[in-house]
């Protein structure tokens, strides 16, 4: 195959978009520049004292890995200067980080989680960054409200993740199907590697942390039995595979198929993920490539966040591995 950069790409693919505009494109580049650097620490991160936690707690409770923090900051600061954004919001920011006066400021919304999976990231397991992009509400300016922020995943103009595995892929998707792209480190530019993916409709590999059993109730015990105990289209058992990164477990569902599930539980009875910064996202690319994501009960993109950490079960994949959920919380277990 021809080597194609992101860039290239993005050039030939945004002039057939109705928000064709030099902002966008310049926004995805200042994003795609922000991953490099965080690869670039991801890479370093044995080196250099950067592993291990700072000591304190983010909004959501957890411990702040000192990447996590390095990842925040390096969105932050780059993305501010981009000249696209009016207002960011990150998991690890409690508020609304609006573009300050001193910055040129433009018409997108970019939500992301700088690293996530950052459990693994002391023993050299993927982790990942996750974005999402809207435009803000035709005709509003001045100060970006929360409620202009706070709008449905269906609302989305573009999502992406950039993972940092063995080798760091970008997948990004302005809503013309999902295109990968993996970063050549000699070049430094990310090229064209996984063009149109697709989910296929149904996989053979269900994911989901089955350590949470005992706190389930049993309708969420029926569904994850069922990919125990059903076949996959050629009669084979499904296998289990959980990585605890969600942007490692999504990838490779989008590839090879199959779900990832994080129901609610009776610790966490709204779910563990982000609707904003993790969910619609994912689901984003997901229904771009043919699959489905949903709460158990409906598509997570129609789903209006009522706070911008709001979160929410998830269950994203092939079509009909994700139907088969929905069928079953469609007829709970009394
Ligand atoms: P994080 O954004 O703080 O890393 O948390 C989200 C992570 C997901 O990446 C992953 O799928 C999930 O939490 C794992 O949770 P658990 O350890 O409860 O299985
Ligand atoms: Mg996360």
């Amino acid at each position: 195959m021809a080597d194609i950069t992101v860039t290239e790409h993005l050039l030939l693919h945004q002039k057939r978009t109705p928000q064709a505009t030099g902002q966008f494109t310049g926004l995805l580049y200042d994003l795609i520049l922000s991953g490099k650097s965080i690869a670039r620490r991801i890479n370093q991160a044995g080196l250099l004292d950067i592993l291990g936690g700072t000591g304190e707690v983010n909004v959501q409770g957890e411990n702040v890995q000192k990447l996590d923090s390095i990842a925040n900051r390096i969105m932050l600061y780059r993305m501010e200067r981009c000249g696209a954004l009016c207002a960011m919001s990150s998991e690890e920011e409690a508020d609304l980080v609006r573009v300050r006066p001193e910055f040129p400021r433009g018409d997108y919304i970019l939500i992301f989680d700088p690293l996530d999976g950052s459990s693994n990231i002391d023993v050299n397991i993927n982790v990942g960054t996750i974005f999402s992009i809207f435009r803000r509400p035709e005709g509003n300016t001045g100060e970006v409200s929360l409620n202009e922020v706070l709008q449905p995943g269906v609302k989305q103009v573009g999502a992406g993740y950039i993972l940092y595995g063995p080798a760091t892929m970008l997948v990004l998707s302005t809503g013309q199907g999902v295109h990968g792209f993996t970063l050549d480190p000699g070049v430094g530019e990310f090229l064209l590697s996984h063009p149109n993916m697709r989910i296929p409709q149904q996989g053979h590999i269900y994911s989901v942390n089955g350590g949470n059993w005992k706190n389930w109730d049993e309708t969420t015990r029926k569904a994850v039995s069922w990919f125990r105990t059903c076949e996959t289209p050629d009669g084979k058992a499904y296998s289990a595979r959980y990585v605890g990164a969600l942007v490692a477990d999504f990838h490779r569902t989008l590839i090879y198929g199959g779900i990832y599930m994080y129901p609610p539980d009776i610790v966490k009875p709204h779910g563990k993920l982000r609707l904003m910064c993790e969910a619609n996202p994912l689901a984003f690319l997901a229904e771009q490539a043919g699959g489905k994501a949903s709460d158990g009960h409906g598509r997570i993109l129609e789903r209006v966040p009522d706070a911008l950490h709001t979160r929410t079960p998830l269950f994203i994949g092939s079509t009909k591995d994700v139907e088969a959920v929905e069928n079953i919380y469609a007829h709970p277990v009394v």
